[in-house]
């Protein structure tokens, strides 16, 4: 296949096209411009300023994976033969594509033990199944499981639900995402989100992008780094793979652009995979070494810089460059680009937390920006950039195993709950407990479990185990047919543009916004919330700590308990009436006095990691193409990498001719968790020798199940794997 030389531009249009074709321009086009949030990333969009609006107001903000989400659930329903006539077996074997065009869930379904196919059922029969299993059990036996697609209402509530019944198993998406942003975050500036805001990011002068993909998975940040460009500001790129989008992107809505495409890395810097710790640690030696560090800064307002000096000066360049993978002179520069800089923020993607050392590559970067006092002034700051669109409201409302000690204290202050002490799960540990015959039961709200977990054979195993596994779920996904318990049953819920009543998010810039809802698209799927509310109203029907779960099904209620309950969003229990989204107080730091317990922020000195791999080896990362949305594939082809099917492994052709193999070969991909066969061998220019590239969710049969201590998330971006040609 091709590859494009620019991303955006008329492919963009075309696609909008086709989209806008399928499910009908001006039904797609009054969808998008409803004032609900966008269901995309959390990069912000919508909300009350109306769809297609960004958070600093500027309209029109068209992102193609934005349509492409409203696309998927303007879709038809899934008609009750379709259970029937498709076999669980043959649902197994159809692709993540296939799945979603299935249309949309309108009945709750169920798979009984041993039986063959899903079978439709009543939603008072899945709710008595649900509620009679679940006051069965012991409830440390049960986990909860979070996507970040579904509303802070729903989020509070079932987490609410989750330890009045009795767990705190009780985790989001974030720790196979993020975890590492909040937990490295927290160390350093006592917050566990962004500093600053859009318009922060609007105004700066020099962006560092580390680790990210933005032209497929953050659409609308291209225009932020090309204004930057064209305002003489400078986009400094760290990424083993030259991505099309980041080198060169053509904005559709602007005609020299369109024609031309607009230069978006100023520098571009290829680290090895994993080589990012040595690579920003070296950025801050030369930094020193130039003194272009703020002392003054340094001094004043952080702790540890006489100790992260001392390291930066006793390591030296030879160790530095090997371990990075890059060249001295190009660390030079970047450093050069960053001592030039005035209003410099850092931006990270998965590039950086997908590592046994994610906390720490997300310190490294945090001891760059206060070298030169880049955190605690407008326009600069630390930026991680977020993937589901509600992904942080959710670790802001609760959906943690551990739950702030401020917010158990209003708990159990306000209502007089008392909440369970033995400790939470994080997610993977969750289903480790599973496979051990420690869990009995799951519930998810939204997501694809199965898809998105390392080592998907153990994760296979891991749900096989449990009695029964519920999933609230808008589409069909390979999870539903591929991760299955015992009894499986799944529940058709509304989107957030079909809710009856209005529900909330949190953008990664830490604000809230309020979603209106809209006119459901199909009789049989119910709001989140509602679900949530009758299975407690039915499992704590007799508990002793009575809540009135009913009422509890009104949003407007749940808001009222979230201002009460979580600090920061004191505002929520106003916001229907003043329809006034708001940034969350106390943690955009506009000066240098941070949320630590004396103020200061905290500098933090590593040892580089040992070198992965060996000879006969590669590193390889499991990353996104331009069309999917996590395990949900809508191409099989990846425009912006020119290729073509999703069974292929991209390798520099430095390392084809060592491993004597030739283009379009079939492989044998092997690591020490899994192996795929019939693998395509792709010739890829663009990545560093010694790197490679697959694609998730089908790599996660490789992946293993090796996290960072710190934050527990999985290394998906550094599989050490062998390449057997045999066949
Ligand atoms: N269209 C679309 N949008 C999305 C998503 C989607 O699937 N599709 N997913 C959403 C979600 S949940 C998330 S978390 C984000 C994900 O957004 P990204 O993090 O941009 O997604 P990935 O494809 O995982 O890509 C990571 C990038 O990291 C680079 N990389 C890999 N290993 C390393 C390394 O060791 N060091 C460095 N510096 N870079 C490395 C890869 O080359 C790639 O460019 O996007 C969100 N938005
Ligand atoms: N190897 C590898 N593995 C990875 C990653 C990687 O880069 N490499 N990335 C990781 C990351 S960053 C993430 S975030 C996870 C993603 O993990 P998940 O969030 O678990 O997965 P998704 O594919 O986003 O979930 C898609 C499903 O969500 C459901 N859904 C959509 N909208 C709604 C809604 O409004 N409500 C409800 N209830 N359901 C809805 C639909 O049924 C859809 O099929 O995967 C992780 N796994
Ligand atoms: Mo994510």
């Amino acid at each position: 296949m091709k590859r494009v030389k620019s991303g955006g531009g008329w492919p963009a249009i075309q696609y909008v096209w086709q989209k806008a074709c399928q499910a009908g321009p001006l039904r797609l086009y009054r969808a998008m411009r409803s004032r609900n949030t966008c269901k995309s990333c959390a990069l912000g969009m919508g909300g009350q300023k109306g769809g297609m609006v960004n958070e600093a107001g500027q309209f029109p903000q068209v992102c193609i994976k934005s349509l492409q989400a409203m696309a998927g659930d303007l879709q038809g329903a899934i008609p009750a033969e379709f259970w029937s006539r498709h076999a669980v077996a043959s649902l197994q074997s159809q692709t993540s594509h296939s799945l979603e065009h299935s249309g949309r869930l309108v009945q709750p379904v169920l798979l009984r033990p041993g039986a063959t196919h899903f079978q439709p059922v009543t939603w008072t029969e899945a709710f008595d199944r649900i509620i009679a299993k679940l006051r069965a059990i012991p409830p440390l036996e049960t986990f909860w499981y979070f996507s970040g697609r579904s509303s802070n209402e729903a989020s509070f509530l079932l987490q609410l639900f989750a330890r009045l019944y009795g767990s705190n198993h009780v985790n989001n998406v974030s720790y196979y995402c993020h975890q590492a942003s909040g937990a490295g975050l927290t160390s350093v500036t006592g917050s566990g989100t962004a500093t600053l805001t859009l318009d922060d990011l609007q105004h700066a002068d020099v962006i560092f992008i580390i680790g990210g993909n933005p032209a497929s998975n953050h659409p609308r940040l291209m225009h932020v780094l090309m204004h930057t460009r064209q305002r003489g500001g400078q986009v400094v790129v760290i990424n083993p793979v030259i991505e099309t989008g980041l080198v060169n992107f053509s904005a559709p809505n602007k005609l020299r652009s369109l024609l031309f495409g607009t230069e978006v890395a100023s520098l571009y810097l290829q680290p090895d995979i994993g080589g990012d710790l040595a690579l920003l640690t070296g950025i801050a030696k030369r930094i020193d070494e130039i003194g272009a560090s703020d002392e003054a800064f340094l001094n004043d307002h952080c702790n540890g810089w006489p100790v992260l000096r001392a390291q930066l000066r006793r390591l030296s360049w030879p160790e530095l460059c090997a371990r990075s993978g890059v060249a001295q002179e190009q660390i030079h520069r970047a450093a050069q680009v960053y001592a030039a800089g005035r209003k410099v923020v850092f931006a990270w993607t998965m590039g950086i937390t997908h590592h046994q050392h994610g906390v720490e590559n997300v310190q490294a970067i945090a001891n760059l920006a206060l070298m030169r006092g880049m955190v605690g002034r407008p326009h600069a700051g630390l930026l991680p950039i977020r993937g589901h669109s509600n992904v942080q409201g959710m670790g802001s409302i609760g959906v943690t195993p551990k739950l702030k000690d401020a917010i158990v204290e209003r708990l159990e202050s306000q209502w007089g709950f008392s909440l369970p002490t033995a400790p939470g799960l994080d997610t993977l540990a969750c289903l480790e407990a599973a496979q051990n015959g420690r869990m009995r039961a799951a519930l998810c709200l939204g997501g694809n479990l199965y898809g998105a977990s390392p080592d998907a054979a153990f994760t296979r195993d891991a749900l096989a185990q449990l009695d029964l596994l519920v999933y609230l779920s808008t589409k069909l996904n390979t999870g539903h047919v591929r991760g299955l318990a015992q009894e499986t049953l799944i529940l058709p819920v509304l989107a957030r543009d079909e809710e009856p009543q209005p529900t909330t998010q949190e953008s990664m810039f830490n604000y809230v916004r309020l979603s209106d809802g809209g006119p459901a698209r199909h009789t049989g799927p119910r709001s989140e919330v509602q679900v949530i509310a009758t299975l407690a109203a039915g499992v704590l029907r007799d508990a002793k700590q009575p809540l009135d779960w009913q009422a509890m099904a009104n949003t407007g209620r749940i808001r009222e308990a979230i201002a009460a309950a979580i600090p920061g969003f004191e505002k929520m229990a106003t916001i229907d009436a003043t329809r006034e989204e708001f940034h969350l107080e106390g943690r955009l730091f506009r000066t240098p006095r941070f949320a630590t317990a004396d103020g200061r922020a905290q500098l933090h000195v590593h040892d580089l990691p040992p070198p992965r791999g060996g000879e006969g080896t590669l590193r390889l990362m499991t990353v996104r193409s331009e069309g999917q949305f996590n395990t949900v594939v809508y191409e099989e082809h990846d425009l912006y990498r020119g290729v073509a099917g999703r069974d292929v492994i991209l390798l520099h052709p430095e390392d084809m001719r060592k491993y004597r193999i030739e283009a379009n070969q079939r492989v044998t991909v092997r690591s020490l968790t899994g192996s795929l066969a019939g693998i395509r061998v792709i010739p890829f220019e663009s990545i560093k020798a010694g790197n490679a590239l697959m694609y998730y969710p089908e790599a996660n049969e490789l992946v293993s199940r090796d996290i960072d201590p710190q934050s527990h998330t999985p290394a998906y971006k550094n599989v050490l794997i062998t390449l057997d040609l045999t066949l």
